[in-house]
C-alpha cells in the first residue's frame, strides 16, 4: 500500500511531486481556516473568558464552564499522587527530564564578551523571555512528552517555573479517550517541573486567550509548541500580542535514507512509528530498489501487529511515499526536499552524509537510532518544524526562549572623526537632533 515510486521513469517523477505539494499543503493554510482562527481570536481578545468558554463548549466538551479553565491546587497534588504509583513510568520520564536538561544546558549560548571596534566596546547579551506559555496537545492524543521538551528547554533558558503557563484541552467529545478530563499524567508531570499554572483550554481559543490575557488566563510573553493547524495558524495570527516559537510545528513526518547497509526490521518500525501518528506521514528514499523492496515488506508486515494499524495503513496509502532515487547524491538531494521533521540516515557512513543535509528538524544517525528516541528521551526537543518549514526554521531549544541585546560602550569618549561621521549621516537624513546629540560630546 505505501506506493514506490522509481524517479527514472515520469510517472515516478509525478508521484513524487504529488507528495510533495500534500506535504507543503500541511503547513500552507487554507483561507477558510484562517478565517476561522481570525474570527475566534478576535472574539476572546475582545469577551475573555466568556468567549472561551463559548469556543470550548462548541469544539471540546459541551459541559465546559469557566470554574473548569484553570487547574486547581488540589487536582495537581491528586495528579502527582497517582504518578506516583506508577513508578516506573515516573521514573522514566525523570530521566527524560535529566537528559533533555543536560542537552539543553550543553547548547546554552554564552555570553561572548565585548569587542572593542573603533573606541566602542560591543557585545550581545542572551536573556530569557519573563513569561511563557506552552501548547500540550490533549484533544485526540495525549502527549505529556511534549510538555518536557516545552518546558525543560524554557527552564534552561532561564524561565522560571512559575512563569510557565500550559494549556492541554480535555479529550474532545466523542472520540473516545479514557478520561473525560485533561490527563492525569500531563498534571504530574507539571508537577515533576514545578510547574503549577495548568489551563484546560487548547484550540486557537486557548492560543488567543494566552496572547491577549482573558480573566482567568494571563497574557504571556511568548507561546510554544505543536497542535494543529488552527493552534498553528493562531500562533502565527498573534502579531505583535504575543511573541511564538516561529514555527509550524504539525503532523509527523520522517524521511528514511537507506543504502544495503540498513536493517530493513529497524528501518521499518521507525517508518511506522511516525505513521501511527494521526495523521502521520513517512517517506523512504534509497537509490537501490531493492533496498526499498525490503524496507516496504517489513513496513506492510510489521504494520498488521500494530495497535494503531487503521491510522498506519491510512498515513502509508494517503500521505507517505518510497522513492527510488538515481543515486546517492540525488536520493539526498530530495531529503532536502522533503526538508523533513525527522531525517533518519540508515546508511553505512551517516556522519558523512549528514554533512549534505541541509533541512531537517532533527537528524538521526544510523539504523540503530530510533526517532522515538528523539520523541522521549535523548535530549533535543521533539517540538520539531514540519510540512517542508525545515527549509527555513528550526526546532524548540533554550534558543526559543532567548532573547538578544546588543551593547555598546564608548567608556573613553568618542573620537572627533566618529562624532563627525555620525553628525554627516544625520544631517543627510534631516535628522538635526541626532547630529547634536554626537557633537555635543565632542
Ligand atoms: N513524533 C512527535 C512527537 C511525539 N511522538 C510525542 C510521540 N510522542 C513529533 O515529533
Ligand atoms: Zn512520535
Amino acid at each position: 500500500m505505501l506506493p514506490i515510486y522509481d524517479l527514472q521513469t515520469p510517472d515516478g517523477q509525478a508521484g513524487l511531486d504529488a507528495c510533495l505539494a500534500r506535504l507543503r499543503d500541511t503547513a500552507s493554510a487554507t483561507g477558510d481556516a484562517a478565517k476561522t482562527v481570525a474570527d475566534v481570536m478576535a472574539d476572546v481578545q475582545a469577551h475573555g473568558d466568556a468567549a472561551l468558554v463559548k469556543y470550548m463548549q462548541k469544539w471540546t466538551d459541551p459541559a465546559f464552564d469557566a470554574a473548569r479553565i484553570r487547574v486547581t491546587a488540589e487536582e495537581l497534588a491528586e495528579a502527582e499522587a497517582t504518578l506516583a504509583e506508577n513508578a516506573e513510568l515516573r521514573d522514566a520520564i525523570q530521566r527524560a527530564i535529566d537528559n533533555v536538561r543536560e542537552y539543553q544546558q550543553h547548547v546554552m549560548p554564552a555570553d561572548t564578551g565585548t569587542v572593542t571596534i573603533n573606541g566602542a566596546e560591543l557585545g550581545m547579551r542572551w536573556t530569557a523571555v519573563d513569561k511563557v506559555g506552552l501548547c500540550v496537545p490533549g484533544g485526540t492524543a495525549v502527549l505529556f512528552s511534549t510538555l518536557v521538551m516545552l518546558a525543560v528547554p524554557a527552564m534552561v533558558a532561564g524561565v522560571a517555573p512559575e512563569n510557565i503557563h500550559v494549556m492541554s484541552p480535555p479529550p474532545t467529545a466523542g472520540t473516545g479517550m479514557g478520561t473525560n478530563d485533561i490527563s492525569p499524567i500531563v498534571l504530574g508531570t507539571c508537577k515533576m517541573l514545578g510547574i503549577t499554572n495548568v489551563y484546560r483550554i487548547g484550540g486557537a481559543q486557548g492560543v488567543a486567550a494566552l496572547g491577549h490575557g482573558t480573566e482567568s488566563v494571563p497574557q504571556v510573553d511568548l507561546i510554544a509548541g505543536p497542535g494543529n493547524i488552527f493552534v498553528q495558524l493562531a500562533k502565527a495570527q498573534l502579531g505583535a500580542a504575543c511573541g511564538t516559537d516561529n514555527g509550524f510545528y504539525g503532523p509527523s513526518e520522517i524521511v528514511t535514507v537507506a543504502d544495503a547497509s540498513a536493517n530493513p526490521r529497524c528501518v521499518g518500525a521507525d517508518l511506522i512509528a511516525q505513521a501511527e501518528h494521526n495523521p502521520g506521514k513517512c517517506f523512504l528514499v534509497a537509490w537501490e530498489a531493492g533496498v526499498i523492496d525490503a524496507i516496504v515488506d517489513e513496513v506492510e508486515t510489521q504494520l498488521w501487529e500494530r495497535d494503531r494499524t487503521e491510522a498506519i495503513v491510512n498515513a502509508l496509502r494517503d500521505e507517505s511515499c518510497a522513492v527510488v532515487a538515481n543515486d546517492e547524491a540525488h536520493a539526498i538531494e530530495i531529503a532536502n526536499t522533503f526538508a523533513a521533521e525527522h531525517v533518519n540516515l540508515a546508511v553505512a557512513d551517516p556522519q558523512k552524509m549528514l554533512d549534505q543535509i541541509r533541512h531537517a528538524g532533527e537528524v538521526f544517525l544510523g539504523d540503530q537510532t530510533p526517532v522515538a528516541a528523539g520523541d522521549y528521551h535523548a535530549g533535543p526537543s521533539h517540538c520539531l518544524p514540519t510540512g517542508t518549514t525545515a527549509r527555513f526554521t528550526s526546532g524548540v531549544s533554550v534558543y526559543t526562549f532567548l532573547k538578544r541585546t546588543g551593547t555598546v560602550a564608548y567608556p573613553s569618549g568618542m573620537s572627533s572623526q566618529t562624532i563627525a561621521d555620525i553628525a554627516a549621516m544625520a544631517e543627510a537624513e534631516g535628522l538635526d537632533g541626532h547630529a547634536a546629540s554626537a557633537r555635543v560630546r565632542g
